[in-house]
């Protein structure tokens, strides 16, 4: 068997041109090439390649571009966001640390933006960092539905007409309940609340009367009696009532009031005539006389006794109507 006696090659001296942009480093019958970082070695095993970092991922750079570069890539960020510090990532800038964003009242930093706000009461202006008073009362002319508005900076407040009242707040105006406040607030009829006002509505016969609140006698017919404007009977008495009138038969007349006929006391029985005394009707009253044979007024009669006959048969007859006289 026949020997033969090998020796290693340095690759490495022998050809200085192997790994460029890498390090060669000899082994025991071969070398290899040991790259930088961002680099890979050639197919051919020759040099060491840039890495194209942002060809190989598609996640490199969020929020930004990916920019290869020899060793290494960058990222170049978008609108609103900066560059980590090792240049290979975006992250939002918060806009609102410096100078507040701009902005006059508030500021609210947002992933790759941020946004001005205002205070309640004040709107945000065109230019999207101003802030200007809100005008409530020309905004929403009836905003305090019941009251007069009045703006101020920031805010509104209602003064409130009659028949409203002012919420806590002062933003709005409420009806007054005025049939709740006070349930006899119409006297003589039924309350209605309605918006900044209430309505009464009256029994029959009564009436608002102008510049009052509740419902009274309507004088037109409180008058009723003393103007004649009734149909009583001749015979009968007009009385006012609330709101109406009635009718009632004088004593000695019965009916409704509306019609009224003479009362016969006397076949009734419903009179004072003295026993001995004849009972005489007459028109709404009745008159009493002594019968034959008795002196008196009819309501009272005696009897007749010896020897004062002649005398009293001669006295003037006395009737009830004498007395009754109308
Ligand atoms: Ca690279
Ligand atoms: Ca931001
Ligand atoms: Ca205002
Ligand atoms: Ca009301």
């Amino acid at each position: 068997m026949m020997m033969k006696n090998c020796m290693d090659i340095d690759e490495c001296e022998i050809n200085p041109l192997l790994c460029r942009g890498g390090t060669c480093l000899n082994t025991e019958g071969s070398y290899e090439c040991e790259c930088p970082p961002g680099h890979s070695l050639s197919t051919d095993g020759s040099v060491c390649e840039d890495v194209n970092e942002c060809q190989l991922s598609d996640n490199l750079c969020k929020h930004g571009h990916c920019v290869n570069m020899a060793g290494t890539y960058q990222c170049s960020c978008d609108t609103g966001y900066q560059a980590t510090p090792d240049r290979q990532g975006c992250v939002d800038i918060d806009e609102c640390t410096i100078m507040n964003g701009g902005c006059e009242t508030h500021c609210t930093n947002s992933e790759g933006s941020y946004e001005c706000s205002c205070s309640e009461g004040y709107a945000l202006m065109p230019d999207l960092r101003t802030c200007a008073d809100i005008d409530e009362c020309e905004e929403t002319p009836d905003i305090c539905d019941g009251g007069q508005c009045t703006n101020i900076p920031g805010e509104y407040r209602c003064l409130c007409y009659d028949g409203f009242m002012a919420s806590m707040d002062m933003r709005t105006c409420i009806d007054v309940n005025e049939c709740d406040l006070n349930p006899n607030i119409c006297l003589h009829g039924d309350c209605e609340n309605t918006k900044g006002s209430f309505i009464c509505h009256c029994q029959l016969g009564y009436f608002v009367k102008k510049g009052s609140t509740g419902c009274t006698v309507h004088p037109c017919i409180q008058l009723k009696c003393e103007i004649g404007a009734h149909n009583c009977d001749m015979h009968a008495a007009c009385i006012n009532m609330p709101g109406s009138f009635k009718c009632r038969c004088r004593d000695g007349w019965v009916g409704d009031g509306i019609k009224c006929v003479d009362q016969d006391e006397c076949s009734l029985e419903d009179h004072n005539c003295n026993p001995n005394a004849d009972c005489v009707n007459t028109p709404g009253s009745y008159r009493c006389t002594c019968k034959e044979g008795f002196n008196g007024d009819g309501f009272s009669c005696s009897g007749k006794t010896a020897g004062t006959f002649l005398v009293i048969k001669y006295l003037p007859l006395c009737v009830a109507s004498d007395l009754h006289a109308q």
